[in-house]
């Protein structure tokens, strides 16, 4: 049974909800406590030493950081069409991964731990970045339906919970329409599955 170590809250962890979700694959969610630190726990650190979520443990494989567990789902669970094989298709998904991973994340992702977790970070410096981030994808998307290929690959599941949860960062996604088509496209996908502020 796959394991996934959660937190309800989580954009990153949602990436990982849906994915499963959208492949029909049964999985058990073990919630971390993290008000407690316990993704700082000795026992935790070995599961993943950034001490982060999510975490994901198929059997004995133990794969950390939200973007690598999709291309472990996609390959191991889903069709080829989640994360081709042909080159310049999988180096076009894997450009949106690392957009996640650092455009993503240091924009409206910071913006949103400030105004959901009050944590203390540069809300202000990150709005300002989510602005160029978010014409960029305006941009990308409006002559397409999903992000790369024709149809939905893990670019768009990496990609959509913060952009999605923006507006928790006080980030108004009306001058976007075409992202906002986007995240209603993605809602509308076989087994799309929610989280609180989407
Ligand atoms: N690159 C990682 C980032 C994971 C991450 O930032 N997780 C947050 C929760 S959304 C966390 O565990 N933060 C605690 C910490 O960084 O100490 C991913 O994509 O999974």
């Amino acid at each position: 049974m796959i394991r996934l170590y959660d937190r309800e809250l989580s954009g990153n962890c949602h990436k990982i909800r849906l994915m499963l979700s959208l492949l029909g694959v049964e999985y058990e969610k073990v919630t971390v406590d993290t008000p407690n630190r316990e993704h700082k726990s000795p026992q935790f650190l070995k599961l993943n030493p950034l001490g982060q979520i999510p975490v994901l443990a198929d059997e004995d494989i133990v794969i950390r950081d939200s973007q690598a567990i999709l291309v472990y789902l996609a390959r191991k669970y889903g069709t080829e069409e989640w994360l081709p094989l042909y080159p310049e298709s999988m180096a076009k998904v894997m450009q949106w991964l690392s957009f996640a991973a650092n455009e993503i994340n240091n924009s409206v992702f910071i913006a949103r731990l400030y105004f959901r977790f009050q944590m203390d970070v540069d809300w202000q410096a990150a709005q300002i970045r989510s602005k160029p981030i978010l014409n960029i994808m305006n941009e990308h998307l409006q002559n397409r339906n999903w992000l790369e290929l024709e149809h939905p690959t893990i670019a768009d599941i990496a990609c959509f919970p913060y952009i999605g949860l923006a507006p928790e960062g006080k980030i108004d996604l009306e001058p976007y329409p075409h992202v906002i088509a986007w995240i209603e496209r993605i809602t509308q996908l076989p087994g799309y599955v929610n989280m609180p502020g989407l």
